[in-house]
């Protein structure tokens, strides 16, 4: 067994040239590989290599956090995470992520398909373009991820396994609990929000015992409630696309959560991109793209309500809700109503998880650049109060709010200002 080594441009090609099936993809002629590092996370190597045959993107996790560097020292074990939940989400929604073509747990690296001429999300949204199929795309996502990977569905012994297998991503998951839900809201040491003109808004927030505490009972669910085999960072960051296709990519911090986070994650981040819009006018009117974002968050929630009916319906074959006890007695609302009490669980919890995404990529350390790339520091600051604000009473009034028409209607006047 080699020692881990972390690739390079230059040792990419001898490094991998022994794997034939590498080489029959990209080109047996390893010489003629052309290598370049694209990583733009916060965590990981990342080469696009393409040869005479075709291409494939070699993925390399880093012994520490290359957003902070070695002093923040992270298990190599996520790539292992990673490459087992993509294998899981691609069962359970065909397609929707990239074909995975090899897995090293010593060298921590996964080769997988190359997307052309697919673009990650967020720069898509940000540039104001409207993808026609995002939102249907990512809703049946999280309905057939988050159903399929349940007690719902599963036969008990492999979802047990499974909740044993992930249990072990110890470290990515401390990374949320302290990112998402502890440190935004007091004065903690990685915390870095740039945008002065927010320091009275935000000494608010960190004294708002209402707020605090509802984001200790949404870090409570998300670090109790082993429901489903979460992507557990389904942010736009983490999609890429094209017109015509959506991937899902990046799925290194999967654990066993509540579904509600990944539903959360995702309507944030079409949120914080709305609130981002004012702030890249300059670029043209952005009028059409704030309506058409209002659009795909309430398309998403309600294609994963039709999509996780249909598969309620469809494919309980785990063991909760068993059918001996609803439509096997003849009740037909029976099972109906069970459903409508799992969704209505989901609603409530998914818009708690959104309002403290919104917040830990404002206030914490890991940022957007829906917000950082616009230039104006007042304007962008006068983005991103009006976000903090909504995410504010997401997180607060999850329990009592009402629809997303209320939601879209409360984004609306606070982006007025
Ligand atoms: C230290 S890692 C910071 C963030 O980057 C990842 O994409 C996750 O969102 C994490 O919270
Ligand atoms: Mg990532």
């Amino acid at each position: 067994m080699q020692g881990f080594q972390a690739l390079t441009v230059e040792t990419l090609a001898e490094r991998l040239a022994s794997n034939a099936a590498l080489r029959a993809r990209i080109g047996e002629r390893t010489a003629r590989w052309r290598v370049r590092e694209v990583g733009d996370g916060n965590l990981n190597l990342v080469f696009i290599v393409e040869g005479e045959a075709g291409s494939a993107v070699v993925k390399q996790a880093l012994p520490y956090v290359r957003l902070v560097g070695e002093s923040w020292p992270l298990p190599l074990k996520r790539t292992f995470f990673e490459t087992n939940a993509l294998i899981r989400q691609a069962e359970r929604d065909p397609g929707r992520t990239p074909q995975v073509f090899h897995f090293d747990a010593d060298q921590a690296l996964v080769v997988m398909e190359y997307l052309t001429p697919h673009v990650i999300l967020r720069r898509a949204l940000i540039e104001g373009r409207r993808l026609p199929k995002v939102a249907r795309d990512l809703g049946l996502f999280a309905a057939r991820t988050l159903f399929r990977g349940s007690d719902l569905s599963m036969e008990t012994a492999r979802r047990k396994a499974d909740l044993a297998l992930f249990a072990d991503n110890v470290a990515l998951c401390a990374i949320t609990e302290d990112l998402v839900f502890s440190d935004p809201y007091f004065a903690a040491e990685k915390n870095r929000h740039t945008s002065p003109q927010l320091d009275e808004l935000v000494a608010e927030l960190r004294a708002d015992r209402d707020l605090k505490v509802e984001a200790q009972r949404l870090k409570h669910l998300f670090a109790a409630n082993a429901e489903t085999l979460l992507h557990g960072d389904l942010h736009t960051g983490s999609v890429m696309v094209t017109d015509d296709d959506t991937r899902v990519i990046d799925p290194e911090f999967a654990f066993y959560g509540p579904m509600a986070f990944d539903v959360g994650m995702m309507l944030a981040n079409f949120w914080m991109n709305y609130f981002a819009q004012a702030g890249h006018e300059a670029n043209g009117d952005r009028g059409p793209m704030r309506a058409y974002l209002l659009g795909v968050v309430e398309e998403i929630w309600r294609v994963f309500c039709a999509e996780f009916g249909r598969l309620w319906r469809t494919e309980r074959t785990g063991i909760l809700y068993p059918r001996a006890l609803f439509e096997d007695q003849g009740d037909a609302l029976a099972a109906e109503q069970a459903l409508d009490c799992v969704l209505h669980g989901v609603w409530v919890d998914m818009l708690g998880f959104a309002g403290v995404e919104i917040h830990r990529r404002i206030l914490g350390l890991a940022h957007n650049a829906d917000f950082e790339t616009i230039e104006d520091p007042n304007l962008r600051a006068r983005c991103e109060a009006a976000a903090l604000k909504f995410g504010r009473h997401l997180a607060v009034n999850r329990s009592a709010l009402q629809g997303l028409g209320r939601i879209a209607a409360l984004a609306e006047r606070l982006d007025a200002g």
